[in-house]
């Protein structure tokens, strides 16, 4: 039985999927038990620490197994809210070994985004740091915990608060279970249930929770793994949000699980502390949002290391212009840059190592599988002309059939035939790759990181000071885009610390504020009197030009 909440595949395009072996019918869990039995003396993790891939399993074996008696299983929720320490990993495994669903929160997240997550999966369990950042933990833990109808256990990575129900990651990773291994062989474990909540970027008020199964996930990160010349000596450097899609299964660390190769853990994308421990750890590999590089590229850290081991350069997330790919492999002499246009909804799209420079440079790639079925489509629904820009829809055997739980969100995201309707605009280049051109969805795309307008505008009309409110995104030379509120005001206008404040106070994740606010008298409508974002996000744009020229 399909999980309630969860749209299945439909039995012909699953009977496909099998037919091809494309899915294998294992659990993710099965699946990466296998690479770690099979890669046990190699090196799985380089940095922090060093564990072997037997250590890993070890720990993460024990963990589950510490899981089970605490009483998760099978389809239990676990909202994971780690940094990037190794406790991520073996959690990650643990959770996979016994058929807990873990949903990857952002670090950055607040109040508003982990009480909504815990509440509406029904999550049994919450993982934090014991520390990491300014921010406490450990005292948000507790609030959360509180409010929630649902929780019982939190898991800290690092020492634990000796608060009921409170445990510490590391100690039930080395403690003895009560459980054999017998334990997690007995467990029934449905492949086609989710193995992993991922989180859109969205472009609704609340955000939305994406279900990948065991079958789509595996074969997700093998496939992509096939085009990124992975080798076993290899070190991927993962210095973005581990949970994400990206660096979790595109290839990351997925993938280079399955090759026997290693992972190295920065808890910050800062060149500062990431060049050493590229140095050091000789990694050959880099996932990055085109912000990051931007921002090394520009740091002075970068010459003062040997960066001499990378090879392959994935950027994804947000466009890549050709000048800073060019820069990029300037800067990373032996690199190639490869683009990713991926989205944690499934579908992926590389360019690959041995296209022409220009196709590197000038497109987002082609989609990985035979099976993605890709469509560019105009307003009425119907395919553009080849070489015309229209709105990519695409479904495939790892792209979702539905959001968790939302029909009436599914009804506009999906066509009749299932096809995700991504929002994002595309073009075909004679080559067979894609050109992204831009978005017909409603979101400003910082550093890579997605930010609904929607929700962000829901909050701020609560604002005393605020009438009506239109978040739209403006240029930003390192980040790409940032949001300003144009604010309708009632009374008095607000100024931008008020905005800020009331969203702070909301415990909306400080990525989402908005960086400007524009006071106007009216937002200007369109004949069927829909806000006409594309005018205010041009009239920000012309604005930020003349104060730049004022100032040169
Ligand atoms: P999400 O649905 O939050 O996982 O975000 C996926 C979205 O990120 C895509 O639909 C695109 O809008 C955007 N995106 C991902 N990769 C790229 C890329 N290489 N170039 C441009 N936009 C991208
Ligand atoms: O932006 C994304 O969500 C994304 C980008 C590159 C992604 O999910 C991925 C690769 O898997």
């Amino acid at each position: 039985m399909a999980m309630e909440g969860v749209t299945p595949f439909p039995q012909e395009f699953a009977a496909r999927y099998r037919q091809l072996g494309y899915w294998r019918d294992e659990t993710l869990g099965n699946v990466i038990g296998g690479w770690m039995r099979e890669h046990a003396e190699r090196v799985a993790i380089r940095h922090p620490v060093e564990w072997t891939y037997g250590e890993l399993d070890a720990r993460a074996g024990r963990l589950a197994r510490n899981l089970l008696a605490l009483g998760l299983g099978p389809r239990s929720r676990v909202v994971v809210h780690l940094p990037n320490v190794p406790e991520f990993l073996e959690l990650y495994l643990a959770l996979q070994y016994i058929g807990a669903i873990p949903l990857m929160a952002l670090p950055a997240h607040r109040e508003h985004e982990i009480g909504h997550y815990v509440e509406f999966v029904e999550a049994e369990a919450y993982a934090v740091p014991a520390s990491f950042g300014r921010f406490d933990f450990l005292e948000f833990a507790r609030g959360i915990r509180s409010n929630s109808t649902c929780l019982r256990h939190v898991l800290v990575a690092g020492p634990a608060p000796a608060d009921e129900g409170f445990v510490s990651i590391g100690d039930l990773a080395e403690q003895d279970p009560a459980f054999g291994p017998e334990a997690l062989e007995a467990l029934e474990i449905d492949p086609d249930d989710p193995c992993v909540f991922q989180l859109s970027g969205g472009t609704t008020g609340i955000p939305k929770v994406i279900p990948r199964t065991h079958n789509d996930y595996a074969f997700n990160s093998h496939l992509i793994g096939s085009v990124n010349d992975i080798r076993p000596d290899d070190v991927l450097l993962v210095a973005a949000p581990i949970g994400h899609n990206f660096p979790l299964a595109s290839p990351g660390v997925q993938a280079f699980f399955e090759f026997g190769a290693s992972v190295a853990l920065s808890t910050t994308p800062r060149a500062a502390e990431v060049m050493p421990i590229i140095e050091r750890c000789r990694v050959t590999h880099l996932e990055v949002v085109p912000a990051m590089i931007i921002g090394w590229l520009n740091d002075e850290h970068l010459a003062d290391h040997d960066l001499s081991s990378v090879r392959v350069i994935n950027s994804g997330g947000q466009k890549y212009q050709r000048e800073t790919k060019i820069r990029t492999e300037e800067a990373f002499a032996n690199a190639k840059v490869q683009e990713v246009f991926g989205m944690a909804e499934g579908l992926l799209m590389i360019s690959r190592l041995d296209d022409p420079a220009d196709v590197r440079y000038e497109t987002a790639g082609r989609p990985i599988c035979p099976e993605d079925e890709v469509q560019l489509v105009g307003e009425d629904g119907g395919p553009v002309e080849p070489g015309e820009v229209g709105e990519l829809i695409c479904r495939g055997p790892y792209t979702l059939r539905g959001y968790y739980k939302v029909p009436e969100v599914n009804a506009r995201s999906f066509t009749a035939d299932g096809f995700y309707m991504s929002g994002d605009l595309l073009r075909l280049h004679p080559s067979g790759n894609y050109i992204v051109e831009g978005r017909r969805k409603d979101l400003v795309n910082r550093g890579g990181e997605k930010i609904s307008a929607e929700e962000v505008e829901d909050l701020l009309l609560s604002h005393p000071a605020v009438k009506m409110v239109a978040c739209v995104p403006m240029p930003d030379p390192v980040l790409g885009e940032r949001m300003c509120a144009f604010v309708v005001p009632r009374g008095a206008p607000p100024a931008l610390a008020d905005l800020t404040g009331l969203l702070a106070e909301r415990g909306l994740a400080r990525f989402k504020h908005p960086e400007r606010v524009e006071v106007v008298d009216e937002l200007p409508l369109s004949p069927f009197g829909k806000v006409q974002k594309n005018v205010l996000a041009k009239r920000v744009a012309d604005l930020l030009e003349v104060e730049s020229l004022s100032r040169a």
